[in-house]
């Protein structure tokens, strides 16, 4: 499939919440997933949706849809899409980099810590879901991982393997 799911900040650095219990826009946009059209030719959006596993107290975890897309995407272009309603002004500068559209999903939080997640590209018409790529519960703080087969991974080689 020419749409991946190729990069993800699930986890931003510094607290999620401040001491009045609301989240910062800017750090709301920091937690934010990338896919690009690796295609040829223009990838028509209208009938991709982007979801993930949501996880309930004591039940098994659910798919839920955290947007839906319209338009066309340019081959080679990617699309981030940041958590919270923005503006767009609040995204910073380390955010902004890598992606050439930016979009909000006017939710809360959306990619698991504790329990790690699985971003999925899905259309609802042909009920195929074109991509989908996991990672492992406690994703790095302020780490942006990286597309490594089906899996998001850390970019970062550990420093206890330096040697
Ligand atoms: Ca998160």
């Amino acid at each position: 499939m020419p749409l991946q799911i190729v990069r993800i900040k699930p986890n931003p650095a510094g607290k999620d919440r401040n001491r009045y219990g609301q989240t910062p826009a800017a750090q709301l946009a920091g937690e934010w997933v990338d896919f690009t059209n690796n295609g040829t030719v223009p990838f028509d959006l209208s009938h991709v949706e982007l979801w993930h596993r949501a996880y309930h107290h004591g039940q098994s975890p659910t798919w839920d849809k955290v947007m839906s897309f319209r338009g066309n995407l340019q081959p080679g272009r990617t699309v981030r899409v940041h958590s919270g309603s923005g503006p767009d002004s609040v995204i910073r500068d380390e955010d902004r980099r890598g992606a050439d559209f930016h979009l909000f999903s006017d939710k809360d939080y959306v990619w698991n810590n504790k329990e790690g997640d699985t971003p999925a590209l899905y259309n609802p018409v042909t009920k195929v879901t074109l991509d989908s790529a996991s990672y492992d519960p406690n994703p790095p703080e302020g780490e942006v991982l990286t597309r490594s087969g089906d899996k998001l991974v850390p970019a970062k080689v550990p420093s206890y393997s330096r040697r």
